[in-house]
């Protein structure tokens, strides 16, 4: 697994950064946002370092399922029965500040769109 020592998600996903868990599996780590943007804000990324969307490989299509299936089994443990969002911000220009891919899931308050 490709892993960058500089990378504050790869520290996280290894445990050497603390964070509040709420799913693991080998490829994968969910964790509570740290500064929540709504009641439930957790971030699911890939233990792989892979900086954004823009830098998938034809490999990542079955991780980026399992990412998107463990924010929806994420989302129903939440109890955010009522609707949810799913987010992925792609370079500076799409809002992106930590460059190793992670997939928001937002939910638990009305979420208007667009997004800003
Ligand atoms: P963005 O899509 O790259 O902008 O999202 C980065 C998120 O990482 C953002 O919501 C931050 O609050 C969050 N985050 C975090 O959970 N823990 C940290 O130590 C840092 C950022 I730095």
């Amino acid at each position: 697994m490709t892993t960058a020592t500089d990378c504050l998600f790869c520290r996280i996903a290894s445990g050497a950064i603390p964070s509040t868990r709420v799913y693991e599996s080998d490829d994968i780590v969910a964790f509570r946002d740290i500064d929540p943007k709504a009641p439930t804000h957790v971030l699911v990324i890939p233990r792989e370092h892979i900086v954004s969307l823009d830098h998938l490989e034809p490999r990542h299509a079955e991780l980026v399922g399992r990412m998107h299936l463990a924010a929806a089994n994420i989302a129903r443990d939440e109890g955010l029965d009522d609707g949810w969002r799913a987010v992925v911000n792609v370079g500076e220009g799409g809002g992106q500040t930590v460059f190793h891919l992670h997939l928001h899931l937002l939910g638990g308050r009305s979420l208007t769109w667009p997004p800003g």
